[in-house]
């Protein structure tokens, strides 16, 4: 809100979700009603959509807002238009659609009808699955936003900001002003959108968030020891804070996958829980912790070394050569199955229920019984080496 104030915004736009589910409406109502009377005080209409989870909250808290410039456009599914002016002047149109209820089975663009003659510049507004005809949260198709002809669509629902403009019309999926978890890395934070009668001119994130989730790879591999991980890790968490300016940044929370050969891979299963609280400090004014561990490194052997003669483990080692190059149809079809089964038994196990209803996890395919396969395989051959070493 300051921060469209302070830009001097002609409005403020959100594509819907706002509030998460029903229960919550009263932890967010205090805040979003201060900020919309910030935006009211400024001369900053709001103008907001509703999503599949505040369909019907959405409405609801826009009544007792009435005295702020705050409007829903497109109620119960009806597409709407409105027209912000400057100086008596049309500056731009919005052409809105909330969600009637929970699914929305059909693609909301089909019932968009509304053409203009005029040189006003026309933005959609709604909330939806882009790209997703299945979905039952309004799917909608890359040709109806092209068909209708606007200068360009900002579109809630996805998590993570997008940005399409290569092709057909501009696309912007905003995203969520903070991360919610590790499945949604990257810069977070409100857009602003610079438009004149040629339509979109300019398209910039402010990554206002104060969270951020990454990814960091570390190669083990020429390592002399676990102790030289902090430096590396040190050194690519810096250059993320570094690389974005990020004036708000206070925590960036790091999945650590550490890849490459070494001799202390299996050592390193026994740390990685130590290891994740070892790494945590400050970087300035941004605090890094680790999330979790990730350990994807291999001991140091020479496969196709191994791999000549019949022996068990070249036997192994041969397997393990052509699950690397990805030659999954030289591999026995039932062992790739009975790892399969192996894991689906695991998964449909009561004691994983809990996550299973949660969505926390999808059911092992064949791409995930392949890593374990090569995994495990490169345990057992380790271990059959290192007992015919001694
Ligand atoms: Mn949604």
């Amino acid at each position: 809100m300051e921060e469209a104030i302070d830009r001097e915004v002609e409005a403020v736009v959100l594509t819907g979700d706002i509030i998460d589910r029903k229960n919550r409406l009263f932890e967010a109502f205090g805040d979003f009603e201060a900020g919309v009377k910030d935006l009211t005080g400024a001369g900053i209409p709001v103008y907001a959509t509703a999503g599949n989870h505040d369909f019907d909250v959405l409405p609801e808290l826009l009544t007792s807002l009435s005295d702020y410039d705050i409007s829903l456009l497109g109620e119960n599914g009806e597409w709407e238009t409105v027209q912000i002016n400057r100086e008596g002047s049309p500056v731009v149109r919005f052409a809105g659609w909330s969600f009637p209820s929970q699914h929305v089975n059909y693609n909301p663009l089909t019932k968009l009808d509304l053409k203009f003659k005029d040189e006003v510049p026309v933005i959609g507004v709604l909330h939806g699955d882009v790209g997703k005809p299945d979905s039952r949260y309004g799917p909608i198709t890359c040709s109806e936003l092209e068909r209708l002809g606007y200068d360009g669509w900002i579109i809630g629902h996805i998590h993570n900001s997008n940005l399409r403009s290569d092709s057909g019309p501009t696309v912007l999926s905003p995203g969520t002003p903070q991360p919610l978890d590790s499945t949604e890395p990257g810069l977070h934070g409100p857009w602003v959108m610079a438009l004149d009668e040629r339509g979109i001119t300019q398209l910039e994130q402010i990554p206002l968030a104060n969270i951020r989730y990454e990814k960091v790879n570390v190669d083990a591999g020429e390592m002399n020891g676990l102790e030289d991980i902090p430096g590396r890790f040190y050194a690519k968490t810096d250059e993320i804070i570094e690389r974005t300016t990020h004036p708000a940044l206070d925590l960036l929370i790091v999945t650590l996958e550490l890849t490459g050969r070494t001799d202390f891979y299996e050592d390193l299963e026994g740390v990685k829980e130590q290891l994740a609280g070892d790494l945590r400090r400050e970087s300035g004014s941004t605090g890094v912790t680790v999330a979790s561990v990730i350990n994807h490194t291999l001991p140091p052997i020479d496969l196709e070394e191994v791999a000549r003669g019949n022996s068990l483990p070249a036997v192994l080692a041969k397997l393990l050569l052509k699950l690397k190059k990805g030659e999954e149809n030289q591999i026995p079809e039932e062992l790739i199955q009975n790892t399969q089964d192996a894991l689906t038994e695991a998964y449909y196990a009561n004691a994983y229920k809990v996550l299973r209803t949660q969505g926390e996890s999808s059911p092992p395919g064949k791409e995930t019984s392949l890593e374990v396969l090569e995994r495990q395989g490169w345990k057992i051959l380790d271990s059959f080496l290192s007992q015919t070493k001694t």
